[in-house]
Formats: structure tokens, sequence, C-alpha cells
């Protein structure tokens, strides 16, 4: 009885779902939230702390932060984590110098107690330059398939274009329909 009300309770109340963003600084984390949220390209600044939107896509609401990627803001992704559902991580896929510091700041991630039941998205970003990294090739180097403890999934995408990024969200609504 519990858990089926609880079910029809979140249906009818249209529980929202926390997403936080996160990635190096120039990733792309901006452009792609408010590509959600308006559908157009808009000229991003640097994000000092966090950027809080809602999102809905059909009809699940979605709070999404947006958190500020610089070396000195990352000590405080962790402030973000508590109930967050999905975390976004977004790769600037031209960036092979700064891909060993986004896994690290992954595995620093999946190891936090407050994220161990979180699943995982990954934007492989900017696959409209030249030369970008593949997902299949970001994946290798992240070793992504030695990730057991969490659901995860990588997705290619351009955020300037959208290109991607709504089937990285039908990822998501289906890993929700599936728990
Ligand atoms: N070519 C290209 N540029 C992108 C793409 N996504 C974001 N950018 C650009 O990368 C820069 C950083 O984007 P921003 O969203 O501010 O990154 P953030 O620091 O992660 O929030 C901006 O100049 C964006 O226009 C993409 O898919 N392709
Ligand atoms: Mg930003």
């Amino acid at each position: 009885m519990g858990l089926l009300f609880s079910r029809l309770w979140s249906f009818f109340t249209n529980e929202e779902h926390k997403v936080i963003i996160v990635g190096l600084d120039n990733a792309g984390k901006t452009t792609i939230l408010y590509q959600f949220l308006m559908n157009e390209v808009v000229h991003t600044s640097p994000t000092i702390g966090s950027n809080v939107e809602e999102v809905v896509w059909k009809n699940i609401h979605f709070l999404m932060w947006d958190i500020g990627g610089q070396e000195s803001l990352r000590s405080a992704w962790n402030t973000y984590y508590s109930n967050a559902q999905f975390v976004i991580l977004v790769i600037d896929s031209t960036d092979r110098e700064r891909l060993l510091i986004t896994k690290e700041e992954l595995y620093k991630m999946l190891a936090s107690e407050d994220l161990k039941k979180a699943a995982m998205l990954i934007y492989a970003n900017k696959q409209d330059i030249k030369g970008s990294m593949s997902a299949a090739e970001i994946s290798q180097h992240l070793n992504l398939t030695s990730i057991k403890d969490h659901v995860w999934h990588i997705q290619a995408c351009c955020a300037l274009t959208g290109e991607g990024l709504y089937q990285g969200l039908e990822w998501i609504v289906s890993h929700l329909k599936r728990r």
C-alpha cells in the first residue's frame, strides 16, 4: 500500500527530480541548461556559483542546477549533491588536455556517499568542432565500462544546435520509468 500510494502521489503531484549539471568551466553546461529552457542559444558568461532552473520535459519536472566549474569552485560541488537523482557531466570534447581532470572529478563524485544512488549522464559536447573526440573515445579515456555501482550513459551532443541533448533527456526519462 505504502509504495503504491507514494507512486500515485508522485504521479499526481508532479514530483520534481533534482539534477545537477557539472563539468569543467567552458564545457557548455550553461548553454545546455538554457537550451532545455528555451531552445535557443544564449550568450553565456562564466558561471559564478550556480544557476538553477525548472525544466519540464514530457510532463516530468526537473530542478536543474548548473554549477560553476572553475577550479576554485569545484571543491564546492559536493554541497549540491544531496538528493540529486541525476548528475549530468558535460565534457568539452575538444579539451584533450583537461580530460584527465574531468576523470578525477568523475571518480570523486562516484565515490561520494550523497551520490550513491544517482545516475550519471555524460554529454560529449562540442561535436560540431572538427577534431573533437568521439563519445567512444571519451568513454575509453574515462574508463566508463569499469563503473559498476552507478548507471551511466554517454551521449554525443552539440549544445549550440541542441543536437543530441534530447536523446540524453530521453535516457533520463527511461531510467526514471525503469526504477
Ligand atoms: N562550437 C561549440 N561551442 C559550444 C558548444 N557548447 C557550448 N559552446 C561554447 O562554449 C563556451 C562555454 O559555454 P558555457 O555554456 O558558458 O560553458 P560552462 O562554463 O560549462 O557553463 C561558450 O562560448 C559556448 O557558446 C558546442 O556544442 N559547440
Ligand atoms: Mg556556466
